[in-house]
């Protein structure tokens, strides 16, 4: 009985970890690595991309979540909505920005990122 009480409340512990206290800490450098943000699971993954001001720079999605409100993304500071594909890549392409942050989310805003550019 302890242990399914112990287990419960671990349960809980995480569950409140997920989906309230964990924010990935630092912007992922684009330039870093040929980097691919994976929209699974509520989130995109990384969801902080640092890129380089005054450069055009485009980013590349993979999506794994078939729900429909994970296929479209939206970059409403750019002006940007863009379709993601079940499963296969799909680059966005973006104008050349001026520094600061920039969010990007699904349509109901469950999924969300922050572009940072520097
Ligand atoms: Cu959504």
């Amino acid at each position: 009985m302890l242990i399914v009480n112990l287990l419960g409340i671990v349960l809980i512990g995480l569950i409140v970890w997920w989906f309230w206290l964990y924010k990935p800490a630092r912007a992922v450098d684009l330039n870093e690595k040929n980097l691919i943000i994976v929209v699974n699971n509520g989130v995109y993954q990384p969801s902080k991309i640092k890129v380089e001001a005054g450069k055009k720079n485009s980013l590349k999605f993979f999506r794994k979540d078939g729900s429909p409100c994970a296929a479209t993304v939206i970059f409403p500071d750019i002006e940007i909505s863009e379709e993601l594909p079940v499963n296969s890549n799909k680059t966005i392409d973006l104008p050349s920005l001026s520094p600061g942050e920039y969010s990007f989310h699904c349509p109901m805003k469950m999924y969300k990122g922050t572009l940072v550019v520097d």
